[in-house]
């Protein structure tokens, strides 16, 4: 009883409650009788979810067969996404269905960088310039993959083009009903790559040690579940299991390489701006960074993970304007990162931002972290004009502030509003 809490040392507490901490503490301990059929009904439950899951995505790519699919990957594609884009493709090759991974916005986080090209990871940049010139009647089927098209720029034109959606496997919380063929959305699981672990452990694909190309996509995966859950320190028993399995796989001198990437002067630009203009309010850091370019976007989410890390900060978000030159974008991308077990990244964020006039959320999360991007549409460009780039960042910049500040410490007086 020794190595029980202070605050749990109350006698009175109750047996269950010390049982459940020591269990949780000291694995292999004995738990209450009415603990293990709980759970054991629980896990039951969930093999017969997953077996029947299996047996839908199997008869999906029966259906398929011969087929090409489209797997549309999120503008800025991160290692969840990527390995778990790549495993689908791996397993759809063995029903004769050949997949393109797509993304039409940047490769931007230095680690990802490092990830396709260390890996040779097939993936493809198509503009939505480009996807107009395509024949997409190629394609039978879009894939959406770490994500349910709200991320991603080509949807809107993809789907307009009457392409089908065969699957959607994602972790993220639902974000609007799609009609896909096959559907795999687990916002309780922390990775996308856990749930393609799974897919290949239930028998999907048999990988092979000695073949190249799954060694790397294990990696890929392995990088892909870890970056998901902040280097295992968030992950569940689920994600233990698949990163268990993947240990028979992977290389752990690639995952090295690709994790010894380091920043780029940009990425530290980032961050040293983000320090420089944070606001502190109920333990949030509020930070807006101003303009970036467009292949940096992925600094956004790395200030983020810096400024949670400041003493009495649980929860940071950063946000600034990512522009491309070449194609007048512009759009204002934010990042949550959170340590407070109680805030929900996907309710926070719908709350703060709301919807567009089309009824689409700004952004959503996942367990612990959560973007959202905020179209700058007719304001976009000019920016020459160093007047009028101040202004339209002025205006951006209040406003989510208004509308953060509003949700984190809501003053019911208007009187006081100021
Ligand atoms: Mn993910």
């Amino acid at each position: 009883m020794k190595d029980h809490p202070p605050n749990n040392s109350d006698e009175t507490s109750g047996n269950r409650e010390a049982e459940v901490v020591l269990s949780a503490s000291a694995p292999g301990k004995r738990r209450s009788k009415a603990e293990v059929v709980s759970e054991d009904n629980h896990a039951s439950h969930r093999e017969e979810l997953h077996d029947r899951k299996i047996e839908q995505l199997r008869q999906m790519f029966d259906r398929h067969k011969g087929n090409r699919h489209l797997i549309l990957l999120q503008d800025f594609p991160d290692p969840d996404a990527l390995s778990s884009a790549w495993a689908y493709k791996l397993i759809a090759e063995q029903y004769d269905i050949q997949c393109e991974m797509i993304y039409a916005g940047a490769l931007s986080h230095q680690e990802n960088i490092a990830l396709v090209k260390l890996t040779g990871l097939p993936l493809q940049r198509w503009t939505l310039e480009m996807t107009k010139t395509k024949d997409l009647s190629a394609y039978q089927g879009c894939v959406f993959i770490d994500n349910q098209g709200t991320t991603c720029n080509l949807t809107e034109f993809i789907l307009g083009a009457g392409v089908p959606i065969a699957a959607v496997i994602d972790h993220h919380s639902l974000q609007g009903e799609m009609n896909a063929d096959f559907t795999d959305l687990r916002p309780e699981i922390r990775a996308t790559a856990t749930i393609f672990t799974e897919y290949l452990q239930a028998g999907m694909l048999t990988l092979d040690g000695n073949v190249s190309q799954h060694v790397k996509c294990a990696t890929a995966l392995m990088h892909g579940l870890r970056s998901d859950t902040n280097a295992l320190r968030q992950a569940e028993e689920e994600d233990f299991l698949a990163a268990a399995y993947l240990s028979r796989f992977y290389d752990p001198q690639l995952l090295n390489a690709v994790l010894q990437s380091s920043r780029s002067k940009w990425v530290m630009d980032a961050i040293e701006r983000s320090l420089k203009h944070r606001i502190l309010q109920n333990n949030f850091s509020i930070a807006g960074i101003g303009y970036l370019r467009y292949d940096d976007r992925d600094s956004i989410p790395q200030a983020a993970d810096f400024l949670v890390t400041e003493e009495n900060v649980h929860t940071a978000v950063v946000y600034g304007i990512v522009h491309d030159k070449d194609e007048e974008i512009e759009v204002v991308i934010g990042s949550l990162r959170t340590n407070k077990l109680t805030l929900d990244p996907d309710e926070f964020i719908k709350e703060a931002f709301g919807q567009d006039a089309q009824g689409r959320f700004f952004g959503g999360g996942r367990s612990q972290a959560g973007g959202f991007e905020i179209p700058v549409g007719f304001l976009s460009g000019g920016n020459e004009n160093s007047d009028y780039a101040r202004h339209k960042w002025e205006v951006f910049d209040a406003k989510i502030k208004h509308k953060l500040l509003n949700l984190i410490s809501p003053k019911d007086n208007p009187v006081y509003d100021h």
